[in-house]
């Protein structure tokens, strides 16, 4: 029997709130896994992509990655990869790298048999390129069960729009199995006769990844199976939905943590109902006072606001802001479903940019007038001046400046167009205030 371990967005090196534990917490998560599959004395490990949150790790990272895949390679066991969106350079990849130190081999077109296994590998495709590739993987007979190991959101799962299970209709190897990265949860599901699986990343990435943490355990019989395992001991979140009442407001938020254990999680403090306005930044010092690593308050109370000389923009909040402006403003509806894409926190930073560009070309193929700006005049009702910036500081320590160049650029078609779009596409995602 050959069991294999698969792993992906691993995301080693984020430094997440800006915090020196959490860029630890990502490579920890790693050696973890590693640890896992020394321990069970897998076959191989198998990783999806997005091993590094970007494709300029810092050398601790590196250092970091290199000493775990020694110690992978001193039991024997081979790790096999693919490159994922966020890492992805230019041309040679940091995968390369680690081949040429014989601790990875990079899957590609060619198999790479380990037991029942053949293994091939497909690096993340860029959405506006997915339709012009040839898949011309090499059949094999040395091995019962082929294993396609991919990067990218498949149609059927949330969020998915990539066509791969049509696409490998026309592949000269029949897949058993489809081991994916990109998707942050775990999930199963059969297409035709195939099983298609996200193992999930191995650490929060974003406040909305709120499940265990794990990778998967693939074996084979007579058909594959598939595991999923805890990763032990990743960092401990502590998410506390907290509904308000009238006249209840900090201090109340306060009483209510008391009722949680603090001490070194990840705090995300989440307010819901009516009540008074609350100050997040007592509340995070607080929850720091009581040991917690970081912590953050999202207040989703839509309370009413009857000031109407100033847009008071709580910085927890930053989204009920951006919902009041946007509902003043006449947009189109095309205009509107590209602000949905570029805010929906499930999309990845990496993704937003590809996202925008397919959703703009469907719009324009079905109505060429569709980013037209709507004729009507403006309603003179609206409470604030054209143009007046809403009061989101853009600078604040939790956007994710670094997160930016990977949207600038698309290594895999060369280009770099200059959008109108551009600057939304590469704007830091509310998640990034989380
Ligand atoms: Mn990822």
């Amino acid at each position: 029997m050959t069991r294999v371990i698969h792993t992906a967005d691993t995301h080693i090196g984020y430094r997440q709130y800006h915090a020196e534990e959490r860029r630890l917490d990502f490579i920890r998560a790693f050696e973890r896994v590693i640890d896992d599959a020394i321990d069970a004395g897998v076959d191989a490990v198998v990783h999806a992509g997005d091993l590094f949150h970007d494709k300029r790790p810092e050398l601790a990272d590196l250092q970091g990655t290199v000493a775990a895949l020694a110690r992978l390679r001193r039991a024997d066991i081979p790790f096999l990869g693919i490159v994922g969106n966020h890492e992805r350079k230019r041309e040679t990849q940091w995968l390369d790298l680690f081949e040429d130190l014989g601790l990875a081999t990079r899957l590609g077109e060619q198999p790479t048999v380990i037991g029942d296994f053949a293994f091939y590998g497909l690096d993340y495709v860029t959405p506006s390129y997915r339709d012009q590739f040839q898949l011309t993987f090499t059949p094999t007979t040395e091995a019962t069960t082929a294993i396609l190991v991919a990067h990218g959101i498949i149609k059927g799962f949330p969020h998915g729009d990539w066509e791969l299970d049509s696409m490998l209709e026309a592949s000269p190897v029949s897949f058993d199995a489809v081991l994916l990265g990109d998707y942050h949860e775990h999930e199963i599901k059969y297409i035709d006769d195939t099983v298609y699986t996200y193992s999930g990343s191995t650490e929060r990435v974003s406040a909305t990844e709120t499940v265990e943490r794990g990778y998967n355990l693939v074996d084979v019989g007579d058909t594959v199976s598939i595991t999923h395992r805890a990763v032990p001991d990743t960092r401990r979140f502590v998410f506390t939905e907290i509904d308000l009442v009238e006249a209840e407001g900090t201090e109340h938020v306060k009483t209510r943590l008391q009722e949680y254990d603090l001490e070194d999680a990840v705090v995300i403090v989440t307010l819901q109902g009516a009540g008074e306005p609350v100050s997040p930044a007592d509340i995070e010092t607080h929850a720091l006072d009581r040991g917690a690593l970081v912590a953050r308050v999202r207040d989703q109370r839509e309370i009413d606001d009857d000031d109407e000389a100033s847009i008071a923009v709580s910085f927890a909040d930053p989204d009920r802001a951006v919902r009041q402006q946007l509902e003043q403003e006449r947009l189109s509806d095309a205009v509107m479903q590209i602000d949905g894409i570029v805010r929906d926190m499930t999309i990845a930073d990496s993704n937003v940019r590809d996202r925008v560009h397919e959703r703009i070309k469907a719009l324009l193929e079905d109505d060429p007038t569709a980013l037209d700006v709507p004729d009507e005049p403006v309603d003179d009702a609206r409470d604030t001046e054209p143009g007046e910036p809403v009061s989101v500081d853009a600078s604040d320590e939790d956007t994710q400046a670094s997160e930016a160049p990977d949207d600038q650029d698309d290594p895999a078609d060369g280009t770099t167009e200059e959008s109108p779009l551009r600057n939304v596409a590469g704007q830091a995602s509310m998640e990034d205030y989380l």
